[in-house]
């Protein structure tokens, strides 16, 4: 298999990336960071096929990529993102909402209707996008960031809809708390301290437990099409609605 993987060059892109590999697939990894992506090409060897160090909106190195590559492409994994601030909405930067659309939605739309049609075409292929439980359930400061997961989450099962009949397959892998990746260092503006600290008395999901669902999925019988998994570590629960006391 050939797995296209955005967001690759660390956390959960890193370590899907890792996963094909090691079980003998190629991929091709997207990223913006230079440098990191050419230590990890270079640590993968043959198998990484290319490397495109340039941002997920950047249509024109995609689309010079795709000419190369784009018909032997197996899967699709949609995984750059990111969250920015945890403030309450009305405390929010505007710019900070716009880059969370712009790389979660837009990003992620772009690059799967560049890639959809040489899917069609060999009537074969598997489009995995890391969404997050932010998409389902609400919570204080998640407001743009959920609601961009929210839409991944929708994306994903109206694109399968579309793809009914087809050996095109679909899924959604919705992680909760996470670590071993810079997610929480970018959402608090590179403040390592508060970062560190939410995974302090807690164990989380790791990037590798991610990558072993997205290979799991990508390795069942080709009828199979897993829609969602939502993934939690025990740490972390759905845990109901809250009543705030005072409100005069
Ligand atoms: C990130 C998971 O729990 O921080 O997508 O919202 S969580």
């Amino acid at each position: 298999m050939l797995a296209f993987i955005t967001g690759a060059s660390s956390g959960i892109g890193e370590a899907i990336a890792r996963k094909f590999v090691e079980q003998n697939h190629q991929v091709i990894l997207l990223a913006r960071r230079k440098e990191k992506l050419l230590t990890l090409q270079k640590e993968l060897g043959k198998q990484c096929l290319a490397i495109l160090p340039c941002d997920i909106n950047n249509t024109k190195e995609i689309s010079a990529m795709l000419k190369v590559h784009g018909k032997d492409i197996d899967i699709l994994i949609n995984n750059a993102g990111l969250a920015l601030g945890i403030s309450n909405a009305q405390e929010s930067s505007l710019k900070d909402w716009e880059t969370m659309i712009e790389t979660n939605i837009l990003g992620l739309v772009k690059l799967t209707h560049l890639i959809l049609p040489f899917m069609i075409e060999k009537n074969l292929g598997h489009i995995i996008n890391i969404g997050s439980i932010a998409g389902t359930y609400p919570y204080p400061g998640s407001n743009i960031y959920g609601a961009t997961k929210a839409f991944v989450k929708q994306f994903s099962l109206n694109l399968r809809a579309d793809l009914i009949g087809k050996n095109i397959r679909v899924s959604n892998i919705e992680p909760g708390l996470t670590g071993g990746s810079e997610f929480s260092l970018v959402r608090f503006y590179g403040d390592k301290e508060r970062a560190e600290n939410l995974y302090k008395n807690s164990q989380p999901l790791m990037a590798q437990d991610i990558a072993e669902s997205v290979y799991w999925c990508a390795s069942l019988p080709k009828h199979i099409n897993i829609n969602r998994i939502e993934i939690m570590p025990t740490t972390q629960a759905p845990a109901g609605l809250k009543v705030y006391e005072n409100n005069n």
